[in-house]
């Protein structure tokens, strides 16, 4: 067992010293005889002379003569076995202790004999994260990635391969990848390793358990709730929601017929809520959607022969809807002392412009400011601060020409703006001159400029100024009108929380906004009106008188006038427009109608009706004829309003420089004494189209088709009369709608084919 050191012979004759224990095995210490007589004698003294040598190492402990037995017992390789580490190569060398140990495998370190293996996981954490790698005996291998991340597994040998082939994990956009990871329709948003589901999708009705369902018709729905006679309704947040049939009224649950069309029934409905649309119409035969009731004896007032009931037909009282069976009058006008706003002035318009009950003949503040009309340089606009920049004696306010001084306040073409600064160079044709357009090159009639910034909506990126753009990039901003940087949106149905239900923040819930994306427009109102005239010099007739009823959702003509319109204040981009014609009385027979794209008394569309052929009276400048069917016409007028104009909008047909004829009802036929029409108007200034449909009683009597035309880009509404009395617009509805129907592609198509053949 002791260490000993021994000579040893090798092949090459050489010797060397070597542990007895181990050289033990080479020698064949029992026998000096049996094998080495079989040795030859040469290589018997070459095993002598070695053995001499042996002496060198000077410390045989061999008693006898030993005998190499080479040609036997070959002296075992001292690399088999291998005293190197498993698979490490093993090398002879005349070096003590006679082998050599190549290197330790890969991923393992030590001397070659020991090798230990090399933690990769601790010297380079190669994985995605620390607990997910994995030490192997020789290497590394990475758990996958965590749920909802992705990476092509990772796994290898050495610290240096670790440091190179770092595990990588992608997030998984579950929303894209994953089939259904909501339940279909439903808003999908996806979060770093994971997903959340929200709501349906607009236009889809239910959760993410019962799954969510398309309303795009009452078809769709187990039990269609509305009446036979009613159409479904998708309103903006998703919900279903019915509307009578044009001739029909009620809450859409339940319609009855409406004779007249004002959104009353003829009879009442067994509606079981409240809606005021169940009540019997207070006048059957003639539209009245506000059913004002003055004597509230249950006739309205558009019908009761005696509106305010004191004994005194309308036709003879001074005072319709003011009981007054005096009759006194003290300033002769005709409104009695009962109903006249000034009574000792004559105010024949009874105008009232702050509404306090003192007609602006005999107010000395009329607009209510403060300051006395003598005093006022807005003496009809409130202006407080009578802020004049161009010190032309007209406020800020009221100056149709803020910059530029014109105390005479001219506007030629009824456009609202001066003609001292009325450049009428307007690039993109909406209506709004270059230097006033908040976006000159793109069509916006509505100039909407929600932020207040001086860049229309249109052109603007960050319609709130939230630091989140409207679309793209960061964006859309799930409130794009309402300033909402943390973008914070619970139910998750991809509209923020601050615009949920009024995205437009104008305070009046979205499902009742006719604008749900402009603040500046929530209810139809044609309260605020301007007049414009369009044959001022020409006294053929009276100017049109106009009264507003229904908080401005009905508007009656009562004079037998010359050409007129009332425009309301509010331009539009698209819109749909709707309104109730009726003319109430079988005297005359001449135009009325209403109009759309107004931009100035020179420029817009208008839809007019006459009731029969007829050349007007005054063939000066040209002879004008009328046919009695319903027509679009754009007016485009060089001359503006006049005595050509006049003739021009009379005329059935084209009148070069003055108006366009778009469309004439083929059928040519004209409207009838007391009854009925409600028209639908869509309007889509951004492709020109146009389409009129109208309807009597319940049945679609005319249609336009697809018109276009882009004279106007857009512009304000109103109605239009001449030469006619007594017309009722009645029910009238407008909505913003920049939805480009479907017809029009098709149109487009046709036209296109049309042009190759
Ligand atoms: C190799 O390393 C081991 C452990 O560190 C040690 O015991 C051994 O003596 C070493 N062998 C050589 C030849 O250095
Ligand atoms: C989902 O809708 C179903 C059917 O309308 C309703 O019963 C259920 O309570 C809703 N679940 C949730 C979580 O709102
Ligand atoms: C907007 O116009 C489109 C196309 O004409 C129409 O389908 C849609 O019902 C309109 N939207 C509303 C809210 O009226
Ligand atoms: C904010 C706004 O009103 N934008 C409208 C501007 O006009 C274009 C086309 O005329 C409409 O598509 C936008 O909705």
């Amino acid at each position: 067992q002791k260490k000993a050191n021994v000579c040893v012979l090798t092949l090459e004759s050489r010797y060397v010293c070597w542990d007895v224990y181990v050289y033990c095995f080479y020698w064949n210490i029992r026998s000096t005889q049996i094998p080495c007589f079989h040795l030859q004698v040469k290589e018997m003294s070459l095993i002598r002379n070695t053995i001499l040598e042996c002496q060198v190492c000077g410390q045989a402990v061999l008693e006898r003569p030993m005998c190499v037995s080479l040609g036997f017992h070959e002296p075992r390789s001292r690399c088999s076995p291998s005293p190197c580490y498993k698979g490490v190569p093993c090398m002879e060398t005349l070096e003590f202790p006679g082998y050599r140990c190549g290197p330790c495998p890969e991923g393992m370190t030590g001397n070659g004999t020991h090798c230990l293996d090399i933690n990769e996981c601790e010297l380079a954490q190669p994985c995605y994260s620390p607990e997910a790698c994995v030490n192997t005996a020789k290497g590394f291998t990475c758990e996958p990635c965590p749920p909802g991340l992705w990476g092509p597994p990772v796994s290898g040998v050495g610290v240096e391969f670790a440091k190179s082939h770092k595990q990588e994990c992608v997030d998984i956009d579950e929303c894209v990848e994953v089939h259904n990871a909501c339940t279909p329709n439903s808003v999908c948003m996806n979060t770093i390793g994971s997903f959340k589901c929200g709501g349906c999708k607009v236009g889809y009705m239910g959760n993410q358990t019962s799954g969510c369902f398309a309303r795009r018709s009452c078809a769709m729905l187990d039990f269609n709730p509305c009446d036979s006679n009613a159409h479904c309704i998708i309103e903006r947040n998703g919900e279903v929601s019915c509307a009578c049939n044009v001739g029909w009224a009620g809450n859409g649950n339940t319609c009855g017929k409406d004779t007249d069309i004002d959104g009353y029934p003829d009879r009442s409905l067994p509606c079981m809520d409240n809606n005021k649309h169940c009540k019997q119409d207070n006048c059957i035969f003639t539209p009245n959607s506000g059913q004002e009731d003055a004597d509230n004896d249950g006739i309205g007032d558009q019908c009761d022969e005696d509106a305010d009931g004191d004994g005194i037909k309308n036709v003879e009282d001074n005072c319709r809807l003011v009981a007054n069976k005096d009759q006194q009058n003290s300033d002769t006008d005709s409104f009695g002392d009962s109903c006249d706003n000034c009574p000792n002035v004559p105010n024949i318009d009874q105008k009232d412009t702050d509404g306090n009950g003192e007609g602006d003949a005999c107010d000395n503040d009329i607009d209510g400011d403060g300051i006395p009309n003598v005093l006022d340089n807005c003496p009809k606009v409130p202006n407080p601060m009578q802020t004049d920049r161009d010190g032309d004696g007209v406020g800020d306010a009221c100056d149709s020409c803020p910059e530029i001084s014109n105390p005479m306040q001219t506007d030629i073409d009824n456009d609202l703006v001066g003609d001292v600064c009325d450049t009428n160079l307007d690039s993109d044709g909406d209506g709004h001159q270059d230097s006033r357009d908040n976006c000159p090159d793109i069509p916006n009639s509505s100039q909407l400029d929600s932020d207040n910034d001086g860049l229309g909506d249109d052109c603007d990126d960050d319609d709130d100024n939230d630091g989140i753009p409207d679309a793209g990039g960061l964006g859309p901003d799930n409130c794009r009108l309402i300033a909402n940087p943390n973008q914070k949106d619970s139910d998750g149905n991809g509209v923020g929380d601050v615009c949920e239900n009024d995205f437009d923040n104008d305070a009046v819930m979205d499902i009742v906004d006719v604008c749900p994306e402009s603040a500046e427009v929530t209810l139809t109102d044609f309260r605020a009106y301007q007049t414009v005239i369009l044959d001022p010099e020409g006294d053929a007739q009276i100017d049109p008188n106009w009264v507003v009823l229904n908080q401005g959702m009905e508007i009656v003509q009562t004079m037998n006038s010359d050409p007129g319109l009332a425009v309301g204040y509010t331009a539009f981009n698209g819109v749909d427009f709707e309104g109730t014609f009726h003319i109430n009385t079988v005297t005359d027979d001449d135009y009325a109608g209403f109009i759309f794209g107004y931009q100035d008394s020179s420029s817009f569309y208008v839809v007019m009706w006459k009731q029969t052929e007829q050349t007007y009276w005054q063939s000066v400048p040209f002879r004008a004829m009328a046919e009695p069917g319903l027509q679009l016409k754009a007016v485009k007028s060089r001359t503006g309003p006049g005595e050509f104009l006049r003739n021009a909008l009379w005329h059935t047909g084209s009148t070069d420089g003055e108006v366009k004829l778009l469309w004439k009802d083929p059928r040519n036929v004209g409207w009838s004494d007391k009854t009925s029409y409600r028209w639908h108007l869509s309007h889509r200034p951004q492709v020109g189209y146009i389409r009129v449909k109208l309807y009597e009683g319940t049945e679609q009597v005319a249609d336009s088709g697809v018109v276009t035309d882009t004279n106007m880009r857009g512009g304000r509404l109103g109605v239009f009369c001449f030469s006619q009395e007594n017309v009722i617009w009645s029910n009238l509805r407008y909505r913003c709608n920049d939805t480009v129907p479907e017809d029009f592609n098709q149109h487009r198509q046709q036209v296109i084919k049309h042009l190759r053949v």
